[in-house]
């Protein structure tokens, strides 16, 4: 039987709208872990992460909010997602907001580099997430996690994580939201994006499966990162930075299904989930449920298809 760990990451020091506290909470009643386990999977849910001791610190950039509890939580995220991906299947992370993903794809990678497979991580995001701490306009550092883990500079202070991401291996899709220093940046360090145009232009199948393929020459390990921004904003209310225009309920559940079906998936993050901007939890019900098609729930047990 495959094994699946869920670990809750309640943090909402990335952001300035507060809510993302509730997200692994509400993930939980939307009933995550028996909707897994009934697709077959044995879940074990270890708990919410608690961050490290955090040492006041100060930055040259005056607007950059909650340094001291960032960097305490990508301490000790780091370090609980290492030991899940060397003692399960696949982890999943709850968020919290983005700024998780500093420790759980650096934790990933950290694992991948020991099995001597390249990290790969497929980003589904309004946003490209690429500030550095220098960039950063508005100062929630969830705006940053992909600077992070790909090992840019401008991190003083932080953990040194013991591998990084290569840019190169960094799959976005769904972007609508970028700022001008993260469009300097996103070009320079050779990230792939398939923005919501591209998406129009071509469907989401054949980029993802472009991806899919280098990603299974390469036999590498695949980290799923989602944000709830990352859906249109009617069918996914409950998240603090909303963009017009995103995923829809069809486009996000086939790039799920697609991605089951590849068997490539190592770990997954659900983040950004706010529940207290959500509408009767239909955004809690709709990420539970994205998890799920990834996880195997298919319409049918048979092939409906001969063509
Ligand atoms: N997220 N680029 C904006 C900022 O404040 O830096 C938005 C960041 C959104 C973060 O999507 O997780
Ligand atoms: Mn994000
Ligand atoms: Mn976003």
């Amino acid at each position: 039987m495959k094994t699946c760990q869920i670990l809750g990451i309640p943090t909402q020091s990335g952001t300035s709208e507060r809510g993302c506290i509730m997200g692994p909470t509400a993930f939980r009643i939307a009933g995550l872990p028996e909707i897994l386990r009934n697709l077959g999977w044995q879940v074990t849910d270890v708990g919410d992460a608690v961050p490290a001791q955090a040492a006041a610190i100060s930055h040259p950039n005056p607007a950059v909010r909650n340094l001291d509890a960032i960097i305490a939580w990508t301490e000790s995220v780091t370090r609980k997602a290492y030991e899940m991906a060397g003692s399960c299947d696949l982890p999943i992370f709850l968020g919290g907001d983005h700024s998780m993903s500093a420790g759980t794809i650096c934790g990933m990678a950290r694992r991948a580099q020991e099995l001597g497979q390249p990290q790969f991580v497929l980003w589904l995001d309004a946003h490209t997430d690429l500030h550095t701490l220098h960039t950063t306009t508005s100062g929630n550092l969830h705006g940053t996690p992909v600077a992070y883990f790909t090992g840019q500079p401008g991190f003083e202070g932080f953990p040194r994580p013991a591998a990084f991401v290569d840019p190169r291996n960094v799959c976005m899709m769904g972007i609508r939201s970028v700022d001008q220093a993260e469009k300097r940046h996103v070009a320079d360090i050779g990230i792939t994006v398939f923005d919501m145009r591209a998406i129009d232009e071509h469907g989401i199948v054949a980029p993802l499966n472009s991806f899919l393929q280098r990603v299974r020459q390469a036999n590498g390990r695949l980290h799923v990162s989602l944000d709830v921004d990352f859906l249109d904003p009617e069918i996914a209310p409950a998240v603090g930075t909303t963009v017009c225009g995103g995923a829809t309920f069809r486009e996000a559940h086939l790039i799920m299904e697609i991605l089951h079906d590849s068997g490539l998936v190592t770990s997954l993050d659900l983040a950004e989930l706010n529940p207290f901007l959500d509408v009767r939890a239909k955004t809690a019900r709709l990420m539970t449920d994205l998890a799920a098609s990834l996880l195997g729930r298919r319409v049918l047990e048979h092939k409906t298809r001969t063509f």
